[in-house]
């Protein structure tokens, strides 16, 4: 028979139980080294290329940062956010850097389609060189309730949009990862709905802060963190950031997307971050920070609320925080 739906022990509730259900981290991120050193990899870095060959965008990091999106906390440290990864590509679970080295970065196509001009296909390295590179320091809060804040590289997705030249009907900008399984053997889970699909409206595709990201840490992206070009949508809980991306489609339809297939109850389309709207099973009040053992309050949409609060002022009826 066919399972239609994930064991429970796979939904991401783990995460949000308290801390001593949890395998001790040290150990883990101690054994995750160990293994590492032994293969004589370097996990960390999580380099998308095989020694000698250097990322064709390399020289485009460190990008320069832009300043005026700051920080109300300590960056998570490399190492730590490097080895933590939700990419269910590549398990359903978060130590999943090693596996997602099968990740091919190259050659990568993304396509435009739907509601655009003309529909059309751009290699990777032309798009990143078209864009206009730079460094946001941006928080990260998944829906499990953790959190983590890191230096994104890449460029604003509203300039992804201009160049994929939408109609202005077009309502909704459709994202969508790869779909490989002989590569990523998450995907031979035939009960997750793969691709992996999210979407944004138009107006929040065209947000300043919804940010295409290209690099981290002042290099290329590792592929652990979705390699070569994923979203990030900071006042949105971190599932909508998909990762990976090969297509872009514009519609006027709303995507049912990949954990709202799943789940329709706990995940919605919007998704944006609220301390007072708890997740069904677990609040949403706080937010375990990455790396340390300290629990931090939860801001409505994640502290981002000047950027994005009037983009919801209008829209009545909708749950926009699930
Ligand atoms: N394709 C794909 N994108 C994805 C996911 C995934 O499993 N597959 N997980 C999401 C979730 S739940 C989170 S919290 C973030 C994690 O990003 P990070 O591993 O860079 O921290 O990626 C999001 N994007
Ligand atoms: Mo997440």
């Amino acid at each position: 028979m066919l399972i239609k739906s994930p064991p429970s022990w796979q939904m991401p509730e783990r995460e949000a139980t308290p801390e001593h259900v949890f395998l001790n981290r040290r150990h883990f991120l101690a054994a995750i080294a160990g293994g590492a050193a032994a293969l004589g990899t370097n996990l960390i870095g999580g380099s998308a290329f095989a020694a000698g060959t250097a990322d064709p965008t390399a020289d485009l990091y460190p990008a320069k940062r832009n300043g005026i999106y700051a920080l109300d906390r300590p960056l998570t440290k490399e190492s730590d956010a490097a080895a933590y990864n939700n990419f269910y590509e590549f398990g359903s679970h978060k130590r999943i850097a090693m596996e997602a080295r099968k990740l091919k970065v190259r050659p990568w196509t993304v396509s435009f389609e739907g509601m655009v001009e003309k529909e059309r296909q751009v290699d990777i390295d032309t798009l990143i060189r078209a864009m206009p590179i730079e460094e946001r320091l941006y928080r990260m809060r998944c829906v499990e309730a953790w959190s983590m804040a890191v230096p994104w590289s890449g460029f604003a997705l509203a300039e992804l949009v201009k160049y994929a030249r939408p109609l202005s009907s077009a309502k909704y900008l459709v994202m969508q990862t790869f779909h490989d399984k002989k590569m990523a053997s998450g995907q031979k889970q035939v009960w997750y709905p793969w691709p992996y699909t999210e979407g944004l409206t138009m107006a929040e595709a065209t947000n300043e802060l919804a940010f295409m990201v290209t690099g981290v840490y002042g290099k290329p992206l590792p592929k652990q963190f979705g390699a070569p070009l994923r979203l990030a949508a900071p006042w949105k809980y971190g599932f909508k950031s998909v990762k990976s991306i090969v297509r872009f489609e514009f519609t006027d339809k709303r995507p049912v997307t990949f954990w709202e297939q799943i789940q329709a109850a706990e995940y919605g389309f919007w998704a944006n971050v609220n301390p007072k709207v708890s997740h069904p099973r677990w609040s949403q009040a706080s937010e375990r920070v990455l790396g340390t053992t300290k629990r931090v309050p939860t801001l409505l949409y994640n502290g981002y609320g000047e950027q994005v609060a009037h983009m919801y002022k209008d829209l009545k009826g909708e749950k926009l925080f699930m």
